[in-house]
């Protein structure tokens, strides 16, 4: 088979060195090519797709994003509605992602910003921590396998899904119990996917929702925040800090104030990053369904958008 990857953002190298070594795989191209590319059935891409591409692959057959998310997908015109769409779900990316979110949950819960000042300055002072209530929305690979650690590691957790879950020892919560999942959520981790419904979903009224001085992790999308919202809530102190790894424009704009705010914490979109000799795994296997004419894994459910 001819697969054609569209990777604007990672280098296609590893990609293209690990799926090569497959008996299945019969030629690789990489976007942009001038190549003939009127036998490619598999499309691998990751971050939009330069318009004019779909046209030239008149065979293909399938599109896997090669990360978690296809945001960067749904809704593009020129993605025939019958082509198949499959997305990386793979045992690293949750187990990076979960030691993420825990870093971020620790680096808060024992003020350690605040002790590294303070090494600097020669000042020793004996901050106390307390226990601390997690929420964690979304509950799919990623939230579902964090909500389940944190559990192991002593945390109290709660979670938020679409479809009402049943997770060992986590309070689950679906759409209507919002408020109540909200209410116990003095750290509130967003694991969601962006779509219609959950854009823009951390905004004032949600942050009004959530305890006294509660501390927000953003690891999906920065679509997912109303980032002026953000600002006030932590002016105002109703949130005490927010760890964000992900924005509304990336790399993010000399110009945000969240290079410089006192109470936000950034990392660049590296909370967890598809790592493609695990990946190419998942990729071959489904390539090796098609072949074989049954049905994809991780196939993308396009009316839900994710
Ligand atoms: P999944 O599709 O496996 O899980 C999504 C979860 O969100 C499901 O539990 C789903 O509910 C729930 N959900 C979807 N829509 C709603 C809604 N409207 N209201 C309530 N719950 C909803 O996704 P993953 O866990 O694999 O990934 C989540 C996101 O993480 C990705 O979409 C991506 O944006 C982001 N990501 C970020 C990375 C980073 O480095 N920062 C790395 C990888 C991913 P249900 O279970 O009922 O379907
Ligand atoms: C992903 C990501 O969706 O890296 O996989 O953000």
């Amino acid at each position: 088979m001819e697969i054609l990857i569209s990777s604007s953002v990672w280098d296609p190298k590893p990609w293209v060195e690990g799926l090569s070594k497959s008996e299945l795989v019969d030629k690789i191209h990489v976007w942009p090519t001038d190549n003939d590319l009127s036998n490619v059935e598999a499309l691998f891409v990751w971050k939009p797709l330069d318009s004019g591409v779909i046209e030239r692959l008149p065979k293909l057959k399938w599109i896997s994003s090669l990360g978690a998310g296809v945001d960067h997908l749904m809704g593009d015109p020129q993605i025939p509605a019958d082509i198949p769409i499959t997305r990386i779900v793979d045992p690293f990316l949750a187990q990076d992602m979960t030691n993420y979110v825990i870093m971020g949950l620790m680096m808060y819960q024992r003020s350690i910003s605040t002790h590294l000042a303070n090494q600097k300055s020669k000042v020793w002072d004996r901050i106390g921590y307390k226990p601390l209530k997690v929420g964690v929305m979304g509950l799919g690979a990623l939230g579902g396998h964090l909500a389940e650690r944190l559990k192991i590691l002593g945390f109290e957790v709660c979670g938020y899904s679409r479809t009402l879950k049943s997770l060992d020892g986590v309070a689950c919560f679906d759409q209507s119990g919002l408020d109540e999942f909200l209410s116990h959520s003095e750290v509130l981790v967003n694991l969601l996917p962006i779509t219609n419904h959950t854009i823009d979903i951390l905004n004032a009224c949600l942050f009004s929702k959530l305890p006294d001085s509660a501390y927000l992790i953003n690891v999906a999308r920065g679509n997912h925040l109303v980032e002026k919202d953000l600002i006030d809530a932590l002016n105002a102190g109703k949130l005490s800090g927010a760890l964000l790894d992900v924005f509304r424009e990336e790399p993010l704009p000399e110009k945000s104030p969240f290079w410089e705010h006192p109470k936000v914490s950034i990392t660049p979109h590296v909370a967890s990053v598809t790592t493609p000799s695990s990946a190419i795994k998942l990729l071959l296997k489904n390539l090796d369904l098609l072949v074989n004419g049954k049905e994809l894994l991780h196939r993308v459910n396009i009316q839900n958008g994710y």
